[in-house]
């Protein structure tokens, strides 16, 4: 096979970001980036991304958990297919490169291989996931699990703040109903590949636009109630309160201090609601949520006995009542070996030096696809680390050479492939 011409770095940043700013725009907050699941917002990144796929000669649908799916053909029919993107949900207030960079990178490489007239000896199926960062319902990688064919009609009745359900935010986006993990039975997939910003501080300390991960943190979510007496604040002694404030406020240090002593462990308590609180009045009720990650998920395991035993003492010493809900936990995961190798070897013909290896913090649809599809990731270096914020940011330089070690490892994949075929 005569390899298509290969875009130049700078080409594809410059294309790439332009689209990105595009995205950047489309909000469901003016003068913010929030595109929850299933949102108006995420609805029209949807058809402006379908555009996209179209006119880089792909066919789409929309399957029925709002995975935007674009499919270019291989040079057979029949032939294998592999599976490249990230996701166009984000964050409230988030930045502009979280999940939708990986979507357009996918996208531009597929326009290259249309624009030379090339067709692999696989197929490329770019996935636009509409659930990853989990912001609006409890469950999240809900479409990119549904891919490696992992459904659990669960979900569909989770709620969202305003009462909403999954199932009813799916039927008002469009969506076909059904169960979307039965399109991808018996799919012949031969990986899945994701480009991500790095969303932390590795690559940039090291002044290295890019790495290839190795693996994926194990997360653990959920939530914890916490019931005491609500009462005056100027009339209750200290002795006899029931604060569920001032208890949360402890289970919650103490939950630090777990991940704080514990190597390979984080912890985050990101939301604490106080409903009906007032200046003047002793908290009755409160919840707070809870993230914990580690690549071991022993370690893991054992962090969410500890924490559980913290907030039952805690409960106890103060005569509340804590409810700790864990209700989604994603294993830890692994890149696939081989991929990992053509990532790093396309990397360095990219950079002309050696490449840095690194595990990922945050969670991503790739690990969805642990123990299913062999799948690869790569990183872009973060400004500052950051993520989840508005100042997040990439340059169109990193991006470029990103994407240009990800066209090189579709490339890499095609001879393998006829080699080994
Ligand atoms: O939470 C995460 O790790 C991912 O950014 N959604
Ligand atoms: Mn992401
Ligand atoms: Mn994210």
């Amino acid at each position: 096979m005569s390899p298509p011409r290969a875009p130049s770095p700078a080409e594809l940043g410059r294309a790439i970001v332009a689209r990105l700013d595009e995205l950047a725009q489309i909000s469901d907050e003016p003068g913010k980036i929030t595109r929850l699941t299933l949102s108006p917002s995420h609805r029209r990144a949807v058809d402006r991304t379908t555009e996209w796929m179209h006119e880089a000669g792909m066919t789409t649908r929309l399957d029925a958990l709002g995975t935007l799916i674009g499919e270019y053909p291989g040079a057979s029919a029949g032939a294998p297919h592999l599976l490249i993107g990230s996701h166009l949900d984000s964050v409230r207030d988030a930045g502009r490169f979280d999940g939708t960079l990986g979507v357009v990178a996918a996208i531009e490489i597929v326009r290259h291989l249309q624009q030379s007239g090339k067709r692999l000896p696989f197929g490329i199926t770019v996935l636009a996931f509409g659930d990853e960062e989990g912001v609006r319902f409890l469950s999240t990688l809900t479409g990119s699990r549904a891919v490696a064919g992992q459904f659990d009609p669960k979900i569909l009745d989770e709620r969202d703040e305003d009462g909403i359900s999954r199932r009813e935010a799916l039927r008002d986006f469009g969506c076909p109903e059904g169960d979307a993990s039965a399109d991808w039975q018996g799919q012949n997939a031969l990986g899945f590949l994701e480009l991500h910003i790095e969303q932390g501080p590795v690559l940039e300390a090291e002044n290295r636009p890019l790495g290839v991960v190795t693996a994926i943190q194990g997360v653990t979510r959920g939530s914890c109630r916490v019931t005491g007496k609500a009462g005056h604040a100027g009339t209750t002694p200290m002795v006899l309160r029931q604060d569920a404030l001032a208890a949360a406020s402890a289970m919650i240090l103490a939950i630090e201090g777990i991940a704080r002593d514990t190597t390979g462990l984080v912890a985050t308590i990101g939301q604490l609601r106080v409903p009906g609180g007032a200046v003047n009045t002793i908290p009755g009720h409160v919840e707070f949520s809870l993230d914990f990650r580690s690549e071991s998920d022993t370690l893991r395991h054992e962090a969410g006995l500890r924490i559980q035993a913290a907030i039952a003492d805690i409960a106890r010493n103060r005569r509340v009542e804590a409810k700790l809900y864990l209700g989604y936990e994603a294993p830890a995961a692994q890149c696939d070996g081989g991929l990992r190798q053509l990532m790093a070897e396309a990397a360095e013909a990219t950079i002309d030096k050696p490449v840095r290896l690194l595990s990922s913090g945050a969670g991503h649809d790739a690990m969805s696809f642990r123990g299913r599809i062999p799948f690869g990731m790569m990183f872009v270096r973060s400004r500052d680390g950051l993520s989840h914020h508005p100042d997040e940011f990439s340059s169109e330089a990193d991006i470029g050479l990103a994407a240009a070690t990800l066209f090189r490892t579709v490339l890499a994949l095609a001879e393998r492939h006829d080699e080994l075929n």
